[in-house]
């Protein structure tokens, strides 16, 4: 399924505690993000299926596809437009005989040697990261920078997501490495205002 990667947000409950998640999400779709991929390390599947529950009817009609981080069994429980699966999470394989043709399957790729394994047959699209450190991902690896990131680019046949510790004034640099457009967590979720933090990216100019 074709896939607006411009501006992907990925959640993160810990850090839109006060906001509320759905009420970030819901002002950070107003302000241009194109997708939103729920993610929680913590929650238990029911709630995590209770909120994807939630997040989709704020989505609904907006365009902007739900894609569940990791866990196959919460996607297909609240009907999710697709996965997100990582290097060690379940295989794409299996992602996409569960969830069919239609939905969208995405696999995180830090090195060239994980591109070339990658089904890429099987697959919407990637994330290719971490671009920077970041706090938002416990154990991440190595960072790729942007000369690692236009690397990857230049080797993979599908569209792309940039992610780790960037910013609005990085958009244009994202650009330039070749990727598709941003994952951002900690740019949008916590922000004061997540409709500007996330306008932000359309507008802002590079530093
Ligand atoms: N995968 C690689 S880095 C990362 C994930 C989920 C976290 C990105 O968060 P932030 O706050 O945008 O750096
Ligand atoms: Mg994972």
């Amino acid at each position: 399924m074709p896939i607006d990667l411009s501006l992907y947000l990925v959640t993160d409950a810990e850090l839109c505690r006060d906001a509320g998640l759905e009420q970030t999400v819901e002002a950070a779709v107003k302000g241009g993000v194109t997708v939103v991929q729920l993610r929680d390390k913590h929650a238990s599947d029911k709630q995590m299926i209770d909120q994807g529950k939630r997040l989709k009817a704020i989505l609904a009609g907006t365009g902007v596809p739900l894609i569940i981080n990791d866990r196959l069994q919460v996607a297909l429980a609240c009907q999710a437009d697709g996965l997100h699966v990582g290097q060690s999470d379940t295989a794409a394989q299996e992602a996409r005989r569960a969830m069919g043709q239609q939905a969208i399957i995405g696999l995180s790729i830090n090195t060239l040697e994980q591109l070339q394994a990658a089904p890429i047959t099987l697959l919407d699209y990637v994330g290719l990261g971490p671009v920077f450190a970041t706090v938002s991902k416990q154990d991440h690896a190595q960072p790729i920078g942007f000369g690692g990131l236009a690397a990857l680019v230049k080797s993979c046949p599908l569209p792309s997501v940039a992610i780790g510790g960037l910013k609005a004034e990085h958009a244009i640099s994202v650009q330039r490495a070749g990727a598709n457009g941003l994952a951002v967590i900690s740019a949008i979720c916590g922000q004061p205002d997540p409709f500007q933090a996330a306008r932000a990216f359309l507008t802002t100019q590079p530093s």
